[in-house]
């Protein structure tokens, strides 16, 4: 037993290698290896040791909000007068991947209060409401959650029905939102409600404010060190500066989404290569029949057409990135790309699992977690079909959402 358990440390010594196959690298700035390099090793410190842990007992290690903000994983888009990072999108992706090959959980935390949070506050939020709350954002003094998704309103977030009333001096908010990833930790919250005129507009509601509550949904097999709960508003009285002025509609929230989207299919990467890099290490050192697995040829097709997708994800995530930067990138462009790149990795995990054998169900292997995490992750910021139908009414001209 202790050399089976020797063998399976010295398999994660390698962990933290990249998968650059096409010389990708080469199409990165200077800045953009730098910023990779950083957070690589933040979550080889910070995240690697004990996710497994986290993820077992699941548990949100809340501490590592404020880390977060001191590596700058929050609003890496964000300009830097509002304490964000001031950076471009490729950066904003490489960070999504180097924390999702740590743990996808804790991509959310991060691409939720960057491009869920501080985006709308930036976007469409007043002067005062940024300079409020931006910089304690970006610093993790604050947490933040985005409320859109409703018991009965999922993949159709324009019928939900939770709604507000002007009374005179403040807004009278009533409703409930369902599966919000950070809620039950947050200290603010971005509510998207419909006013008397069914017109949808974001709203900052602060944890404290009477009537507002953030239970926790337990028994998740899936992001298990990622934070979920609802958002619970029984005639909250939200101040009248807390609604966000600067656009109204279904686009306003589907904008954020584009931004947060982008974050997943580089992100979905990052999980990818862990698998990738697992299941290629225990292919070598498994022996069965008197060989490494890995001499096999059926073993060799996973790995081939791993590093294969692998790539293609990479320069779809690359060009995606420089289209974002020049602000040519579409919601179906981005779609495309959350779309390709989480079935990847979905894929890539099952087969990677396969590979593991028995072992790949523990957690001594990251496997089984990519595994029931990335089943989130096919699901949120738009399901999986959702993206083949924006796909198919950007092709047809069709929606077929109806
Ligand atoms: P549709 O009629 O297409 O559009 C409504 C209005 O919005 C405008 N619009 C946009 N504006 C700006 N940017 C965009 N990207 C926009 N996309 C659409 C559009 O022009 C229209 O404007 P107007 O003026 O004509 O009203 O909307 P629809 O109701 O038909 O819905 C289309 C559909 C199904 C694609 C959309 O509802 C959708 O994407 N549904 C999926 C819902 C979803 O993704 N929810 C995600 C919740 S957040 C989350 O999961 C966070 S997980 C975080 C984590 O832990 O990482
Ligand atoms: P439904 O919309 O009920 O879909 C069920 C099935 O029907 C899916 O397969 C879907 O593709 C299919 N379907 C639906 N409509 C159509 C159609 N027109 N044509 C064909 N098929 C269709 N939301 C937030 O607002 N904020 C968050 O922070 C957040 N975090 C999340 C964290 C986790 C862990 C999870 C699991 C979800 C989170 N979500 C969040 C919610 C997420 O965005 C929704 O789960 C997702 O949009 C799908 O909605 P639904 O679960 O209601 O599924």
């Amino acid at each position: 037993m202790e050399a089976v358990e020797a063998k399976h440390k010295s398999q994660k010594q390698d962990q933290f290698e990249g998968v650059d196959f096409y010389q990708i690298d080469d199409l990165l700035s200077e800045e953009h290896k730098l910023v990779r390099g950083a957070i690589r090793d933040f979550v080889k410190k910070e995240i690697s040791p004990s996710i497994e842990q986290w993820a077992q007992d699941a548990h949100f290690p809340y501490e590592i909000v404020r880390k977060f903000g001191e590596v700058g994983a929050f609003g890496p888009q964000i300009p830097e007068t509002y304490g964000g990072g001031g950076l471009d999108y490729i950066s904003y992706g490489l960070i999504m991947q180097e924390i999702e090959r740590g743990d996808s959980g804790m991509r959310s935390t991060a691409s939720v209060q960057g491009s869920l949070v501080m985006y709308p506050i930036y976007k469409f939020g007043s002067e005062e409401q940024r300079n409020k709350f931006l910089p304690k954002l970006a610093s993790g003094e604050m947490l933040g959650c985005f409320g859109l998704t409703e018991p009965d309103h999922g993949s159709n977030p324009s019928g939900m029905t939770t709604h507000f009333k002007d009374m005179g001096d403040h807004y009278l908010l009533n409703g409930a939102k369902m599966w919000i990833s950070n809620s039950p930790k947050a200290d603010i919250a971005v509510v998207w409600a419909k006013n008397e005129a069914g017109r949808i507009h974001g709203l900052i509601v602060e944890r404290g404010m009477e009537g507002f509550s953030t239970p926790e949904t337990h028994n998740k097999w899936s992001l298990r060190a990622s934070c979920t709960g609802e958002l619970v508003f029984d005639n909250v009285k939200v101040p009248k500066e807390n609604l966000l002025p600067n656009k109204s509609g279904l686009g306003a929230p589907l904008m954020c989404l584009d931004s947060a989207r982008f974050g997943i299919a580089w992100g979905a990467i990052g999980a990818a290569m862990d698998c990738y890099d697992s299941a290629r290490r225990y292919a070598m050192e498994r022996i069965q029949f008197d060989k490494p697995i890995a001499s096999f040829q059926l073993i060799q097709k996973k790995l081939a057409e791993m590093l294969t997708e692998i790539t293609k994800a990479q320069l779809l995530a690359w060009k995606l990135g420089k289209m974002m930067n020049e602000g040519k990138a579409t919601t179906s462009h981005i779609s495309l790309a959350k779309r390709n790149n989480v079935a990847m990795a979905l894929e890539i995990a099952r087969e990677a699992r396969q590979i593991h054998g028995g072992m790949g169900i523990t957690g001594e292997y990251p496997i089984m977690r990519h595994m029931m995490n990335l089943e989130s992750v096919i699901t949120y910021e738009g399901t999986h079909d959702i993206h083949l139908l924006i796909l198919g009414n950007e092709i047809t001209g069709i929606p077929a959402f109806k």
